[in-house]
Parts: C-alpha cells; sequence; structure tokens
C-alpha cells in the first residue's frame, strides 16, 4: 500500500523547446520515481487545462505557476497518505483541484503526478510499468501496432497543406521491428522523393514527419504512395495509410476550408469518400470537427466499415463525450491521450466505455513531447490496438519506439493484429 512521502515538480522544455512539467514521487519506502508530461498544439476545445504563466516569460507558456502548485498544494495535501489504488490517488487530486477542467491546479501538473505515483507504485510493487498499468485496467495487454508519421501539415507544418498528418501503417509484418525497418525505407524515398519534387532539403515538423510544400492533400496522400512503390513495398498490402485530417482547424461553424474550397459537411464526408475509394486509407482521424456532432454519425454510418472513424478533438479522451459518441454511434475508435484528461483513472474510464463499445483504441502521443516513455507501458499494458508516437526521428518519439522494442524484447509478443 504505497504511502507518498513527497511531491514535487520541476518545469522543463519540451521537443518544441516550451515549458512543461515534470514530478518526483517519493514513497515512505524509499522509492522515488519520475514523470514529465506532453503538450498538444491542435489541442481540442474540450481539452482538460493546461496551466501556463501568461508572462511574457516564454510567451506567457511557462509552467512556474503549475509546478509550484505540484510542490505546495497538491504535496501538502498527499505526503503522508497512503493510497491503496491509482484511482484512491487520482480522486484527491480531482477533489483538490474542485474544477470540470482541471483549470485550478493545472491538469499539467495533475497528470504529473498521477504518472509519478503510478511509476513509483510499480517500482515498489516491483513489476515492469506495463504490467502495472494492466492491472489498473485489466484486460488484454498487447503491442500496438504502429501508425507512424511521414508528411505533416496543419498545426504541426506551418499549415502548408490543411490536413495534420499522413501516417503509414506496416500491414504485412507481424512485428515491431520490421515494421520499424520497413517506414525507415519508405521515409528515406520520401525524402529522395521531396528533394527531387521541391528542391527540400530535410526539414522536419514538429512530429519528425516531412513537410512537402504539397499543392493539397491529396497530392501529399499521393507522394506517399510515390515513396512506398520506391520503396519496392505494396500499398494495400504491405502498408496502408492512415490520415489525421484534423478538420476543426479549418471548419468556420458552417463549411470546411479545403483546398481553396469551401465544403458543407456533406461535400466533405463525399471527400472522404473520395479518398477511402482512391487510397488504401484505414483510419480517418477528426475527419470532421469536434463540435460538428451532427454529421460525424453520417460519417461513421458512410465509411465505418471500410475505415477507423476516429475521434481526437471530437471525444478529448473524456467519458462523458465518449458516452455521447458511443449513444450517437458518432465515432468507432479513440485516440487515446491521458493529458486531455488530466488523471491515469478518467483516461482508463474512456478507455473502458471505448472497449465496452467495442471501439479499437489508438494511444497517442502529442506534438509537444519529452523523452519520457511511459506512453509505450500505457499502450501495452491498456491493450492498445495502435500507437500513434510520430516518425522514427527524434529522441522524444525514439524513447518510446525503443520502450516498444524493449518491452517486445521482454514478452516475445507480436503486433496487434491491423
Ligand atoms: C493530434 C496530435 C498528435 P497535438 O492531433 O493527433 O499528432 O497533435 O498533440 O498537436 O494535438
Ligand atoms: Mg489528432
Amino acid at each position: 500500500m504505497p504511502e507518498v512521502k513527497a511531491l514535487s515538480g520541476i518545469e522543463i522544455l519540451d521537443s518544441r523547446g516550451r515549458p512543461t512539467v515534470k514530478a518526483y514521487c517519493t514513497l515512505a519506502s524509499g522509492v522515488v520515481a519520475q514523470a514529465s508530461v506532453p503538450s498538444g498544439a491542435s489541442t481540442g476545445a474540450a481539452e482538460a487545462v493546461e496551466l501556463r504563466d501568461q508572462e511574457s516569460r516564454y510567451r506567457g507558456l511557462g509552467c512556474r505557476k503549475a509546478v509550484a502548485n505540484l510542490n505546495e498544494i497538491i504535496n501538502d495535501c498527499v505526503s503522508g497518505c497512503d493510497f491503496p489504488s491509482q484511482a484512491g490517488f487520482d480522486a484527491a487530486l480531482i477533489a483538490l483541484d474542485g474544477t470540470q477542467n482541471k483549470s485550478r491546479l493545472g491538469a499539467n501538473a495533475i497528470l504529473a503526478a498521477s504518472l509519478a505515483f503510478a511509476r513509483a507504485s510499480a517500482l515498489e510493487a516491483n513489476e515492469p510499468l506495463y504490467q502495472h498499468f494492466s492491472r489498473m485496467l485489466p484486460g488484454d495487454m498487447q503491442i500496438p501496432r504502429p501508425t507512424i508519421n511521414l508528411f505533416s501539415g496543419g498545426k504541426h507544418a506551418g499549415a502548408q497543406v490543411e490536413i495534420q498528418d499522413v501516417l503509414i501503417m506496416p500491414q504485412s509484418p507481424d512485428d515491431l521491428d520490421s515494421s520499424l525497418a520497413m517506414f525507415a525505407e519508405i521515409y528515406a524515398c520520401a525524402a529522395e522523393l521531396c528533394a527531387e519534387r521541391y528542391d527540400m532539403r530535410l526539414l522536419r515538423a514538429d512530429e519528425g514527419g516531412l513537410a512537402p510544400p504539397a499543392s493539397s492533400a491529396e497530392s501529399l496522400i499521393e507522394l506517399a504512395l510515390a515513396a512506398i512503390d520506391h520503396a519496392g513495398l505494396r500499398a494495400g498490402t504491405d502498408v496502408v495509410l492512415a490520415v489525421d485530417v484534423a478538420s476543426s482547424h479549418f471548419f468556420d461553424g458552417e463549411s470546411y476550408h479545403l483546398g481553396g474550397r469551401r465544403l458543407s459537411p456533406e461535400e466533405m464526408i463525399q471527400r472522404l469518400v473520395r479518398w477511402v475509394n482512391s487510397y488504401p486509407i484505414v483510419s480517418i482521424e477528426d475527419g470532421l470537427a469536434e463540435d460538428d456532432w451532427q454529421h460525424w454519425p453520417r460519417l461513421r454510418e458512410t465509411l465505418g466499415h471500410r475505415a477507423l472513424i476516429l475521434g481526437d478533438d471530437l471525444l478529448c479522451t473524456n467519458p462523458a463525450r465518449i458516452r455521447k459518441a458511443v449513444e450517437t454511434q458518432a465515432a468507432n475508435a479513440l485516440l487515446l491521450k491521458v493529458n486531455q484528461i488530466g488523471t491515469l483513472t478518467e483516461a482508463a474510464e474512456a478507455v473502458r466505455l471505448a472497449r465496452v463499445a467495442g471501439w479499437r483504441i489508438v494511444a497517442s502521443a502529442r506534438s509537444g513531447e519529452t523523452e519520457d516513455d511511459w506512453l509505450a507501458d500505457l499502450a501495452v499494458g491498456w491493450g492498445a490496438d495502435q500507437i500513434k508516437i510520430g516518425s522514427i526521428t527524434q529522441s522524444e518519439r525514439l524513447s518510446k519506439y525503443n520502450r516498444l522494442l524493449e518491452i517486445t524484447a521482454a514478452v516475445g509478443w507480436p503486433l496487434a493484429r491491423p
């Protein structure tokens, strides 16, 4: 039964050079664990609130107030207390904050504490973190299949193309190692094509993907298919595509502004149908905007039998929004980002609801990441079907891929089914 001796925090920088929060949890047994939290750029409006200092330092993005909350208010509340479970620890933080969206203490402070406590508890129980996570949400564990960022647009790449990600999901391999090697070849071919066609130097977007100045979403997708072909692979068989349309960011409340045209929601759905008909796309994330609840059920009805209708901004890993989406049949897959909701316990409830509805689960990193690798353990422990980490470049992404390789080496499991 872990007794917390102290919780503390410091401000560190994420992969975009912006402040974020790192927490340390010391247990009475002497065990010390740490955890860092990520941060998004294309955030959903319903996400829990990251507390930022709003001062001139770091253009307002400083996290000193969140860190002070960890060192003072949160530490005062939890130190000296026994917490038999993660649920009890998280409930104490939620009550202490007292707001719907964690705006008093900050979801960044609260999640850092939640994660550091989980890691300390796993260490104390002398078990791997993925196993500890699995105890929190019992079910089959698995190594998630990676969907790997090849091209970026939208808010991750200066909006040179409206859609945010074109991702590759290796389909024929049944192990992680072959999947990564397959992707590495496609990435190298894509970089060569970018140099040839756009005279582009090897510059990378937030998540390590390439960001060619393609003239449209379609030409970006077609460039991905060309790279697959140049790598000697078959699109649709060896690898398939996923897209994060992130359409909340080009929706004005009435129309979707895509490729120089204004599309009604119905036309937007027809555009997505055309993509699925023309390209081997098996997953569409945020194909419609976060508050376009009215049209999501139509999207799922139209394409849900052929592709994942994956909710990111729509759901914000928020159990209440997931319940609504299940009831209205708005989606068939959950993008899991624990910092959208702010505690492990609430995120576990989000996954439980999605699973009961028969949805697929895609664990996801954020565009602003740290070198912390807990996401890999979380995805395995909670049995995620897929994981979206970014490209296989940059240490904040590779720490998670490398942790997945390490877990795979320890357990010897194949990848989750495509
Ligand atoms: C997304 C994520 C990760 P961000 O939209 O799915 O790619 O981006 O962290 O900026 O919200
Ligand atoms: Mg998204």
